[in-house]
């Protein structure tokens, strides 16, 4: 079983998500594509680096990512850092012939991504973008029931992701509040997730016409790096920095096959917490999904008798997408790890049997344009059209 050395640059939330995968994945699919190894990994200092090797089991660690990208040892690059560095690492790392899994979203923009998906395929190597949530179990099973035909010919897409982590104005100004560094708001943050699912369910969207709101303009300044997500808020009176991204946005959808549908996301609605959803109507049935209840796919098929007509529930398990892999029982609990654990799984196979994994860089790429184009359309009051802005 080959073996692969992994190094990490970055050793937040996602550090902490991703090394669980690493961890993990041997232990539900077995047996797995390869063993991953937790060579080394990276922070902002030596001392943070050090504490992150120590908890999340890497054998070395470094402040210096450049160093790690020409290790000869590593053969994958996984980029857990804020969004404004993911282009030099990855640009970096496809050139040292590292496979690289990323974080989404990809890239700030359109121009970004694309460099990087030039690179990874100049380069030849293997590369993922980590939208995870099309793992889950529930939507890889809404995807089979569609492409098995169960109902139909698609008419509607309504995706939205509503969290409220952001609704307190004494949530700091972390990087996710900077243009500079994120390239958008809930668009970029989590709105890129409810895009994927379209893309991945439904198919390519080629126009938007949409709004956006910044709810909050000015945030309490964050004096330390780390992102807590809202859960440590800022002093009322603290000096205030300026937000510059999107706290919500709306966007009508069309498609190249002719369904037409919406998505919506925000940070700012108080009582949502990882309110993902997809609700898709088809000529021949109905599919709702939301991720707070992410053992479950909701299901209504127009051929259904007439007197027990109704959404249903369907609970995930042994017989559904990755339930070889998985908990023995339905609804025994998806969770958020489990998600990435299948992710790591899929790119570790992908590697090993040399096949294209999706969602890779250029799903990435496809997404970056789709969000340009929506902060267009908000900016502009207009439709925009995404063949004309492809770079
Ligand atoms: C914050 O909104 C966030 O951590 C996103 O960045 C993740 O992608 C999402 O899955 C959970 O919420």
């Amino acid at each position: 079983m080959k073996k692969f050395n992994i190094a990490m640059i970055g050793a937040g939330f996602m550090g902490k998500a991703h090394s669980l995968s690493y961890a993990g994945m041997p232990m539900f699919f077995w047996p797995a594509p390869g063993i991953p190894y937790r060579k080394t990994i990276v922070d902002v200092t030596e001392e943070l680096a050090k504490e992150a090797a120590q908890r999340f089991g890497y054998e070395n660690y470094t402040s210096d990512w450049r160093k790690v990208v020409e290790d000869p040892s590593i053969d994958i690059i996984d980029i857990v850092t804020p969004n404004d560095s993911h282009a030099e690492i990855a640009i970096a790392a496809a050139k040292a012939g590292k496979h690289i899994i990323c974080e989404k979203p990809l890239a700030r923009n359109a121009e970004e991504a694309k460099k990087m998906w030039d690179a990874v395929r100049e380069a030849g190597v293997k590369h993922m973008v980590a939208f995870n949530y099309r793992r889950t179990p529930a939507v890889a099973l809404a995807k089979k029931y569609i492409e098995e035909g169960k109902i139909g010919k698609i008419l509607n897409f309504r995706g939205t992701y509503l969290q409220d982590w952001s609704a307190d104005p004494n949530s700091p100004l972390s990087w996710r509040f900077q243009k500079k560094v994120a390239g958008s708001g809930a668009l970029g943050d989590i709105g890129t997730h409810v895009i994927d699912f379209a893309r991945y369910l439904v198919g390519e969207i080629s126009e938007v016409m949409a709004i956006t709101k910044t709810w909050v303009p000015e945030r309490p300044i964050q004096t330390s790096g780390v992102d807590k997500l809202g859960t440590i808020k800022g002093e009322s009176d603290a000096p205030k920095g300026v937000v510059d991204v999107d706290d919500e946005f709306s966007t009508l959808l069309k498609f190249e096959n002719g369904a037409i549908g919406s998505i919506e996301a925000t940070r700012n609605a108080w009582g949502r917490n990882n309110f993902l959803t997809f609700e898709i109507h088809g000529e021949k049935g109905s599919l709702y999904f939301n991720y707070e209840r992410r053992d479950e796919l909701q299901v209504c098929f127009a051929d259904d008798p007439s007197d027990s007509k109704g959404f249903r529930t369907v609970y995930t398990g042994p017989a559904h997408p990755y339930g070889e892999g998985l908990w023995p029982i339905p609804a025994l609990g998806i969770g958020y790890g489990e998600t990435k654990i299948i992710e790591i799984y899929d790119f570790l196979k992908s590697i090993v049997e040399d096949t294209e994994v999706s969602p890779n860089f250029y799903d990435g790429y496809r997404i970056a344009v789709i969000c340009d184009a929506i902060l267009e359309s908000a900016e502009k009051g207009v439709w925009v059209n995404l063949d004309k802005k492809l770079v």
